[in-house]
């Protein structure tokens, strides 16, 4: 076992990258880009580009270590089967989730909008999770993966930091799972919610993950 040792807060991590897994949260277009689901709730898309170039920095460090890397997508079925009603009416948005935008169907999956962005497109191989729910383990078969890999630690980033990145370490957590959760590889349409929930992680002596950033984790795994 050969590991490194990650700098991050509250302390350094030292992990197996053989046994560490890198998880991408929902770089769709349809949370970053205008015309999808994030805009439809009013919010500034534009925020969450700040996230896509360190991400692309650890894509390429975690694919340099042959990492196991994984990718979701929140979305639905297109007959909206898996999609509560409660979520689908929520709010008073422009678009709900299944109304037809510039980017096809909102947040339904096989339509362009529901996926993932150009620049951190999956590499063949790389399993990609589509997900009705915020967390990344709810009605998926993430965990098989994750057991059947040997995966003991994971470093979760994506967006948004508040809402699908914490939901998944959160129950990543309560798995078993180290989560280390690079601050610059999140975003949130709220930065003092990406703050807040960056320090939410950590604090208490990291009371359910560590944070760290790309450059600290790309220069662990050499
Ligand atoms: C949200 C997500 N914010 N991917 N989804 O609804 O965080």
């Amino acid at each position: 076992m050969a590991t490194v040792l990650i700098d991050a807060k509250p302390d350094p991590i030292s992990v197996d990258p053989a046994r560490t897994a890198l998880i991408v949260i929902d770089m769709q277009r349809d949370f970053l880009l205008p015309g999808g689901f994030g805009e439809s709730l009013g919010n500034d898309v534009s925020l969450l580009q700040a996230a896509v170039e360190p991400i692309k920095a650890l894509l390429d460090a975690a694919r340099r270590r042959q990492m196991l890397v994984i990718h979701t997508r929140e979305g639905h079925r297109p007959d909206l089967a898996d999609a509560p009603r409660a979520k689908i009416e929520r709010g008073a948005p422009s678009k709900r989730i299944g109304d037809s935008g510039p980017m096809g169907r909102i947040l339904i999956r096989g339509e362009p909008g529901q996926d993932i962005i150009p620049e951190l497109y999956p590499l063949p191989g790389e399993p990609v999770i589509d997900k009705p729910g915020k967390g990344a383990f709810y009605a998926t078969d993430l965990l098989n993966i994750l057991r059947n890999r040997d995966i003991e630690a994971l470093i979760v980033c994506g967006v948004t930091t508040e809402v699908c990145v914490h939901t998944t370490v959160r129950e990543a957590n309560d798995r078993g799972y180290r989560c280390i959760v690079p601050g610059d590889c999140c975003a949130s349409y709220f930065p003092e919610f990406h703050e807040m929930g960056l320090r939410m992680i950590s604090a208490q002596g990291g009371i359910f993950g560590w944070v760290s950033d790309a450059g600290r984790i790309c220069a662990a795994l050499g």
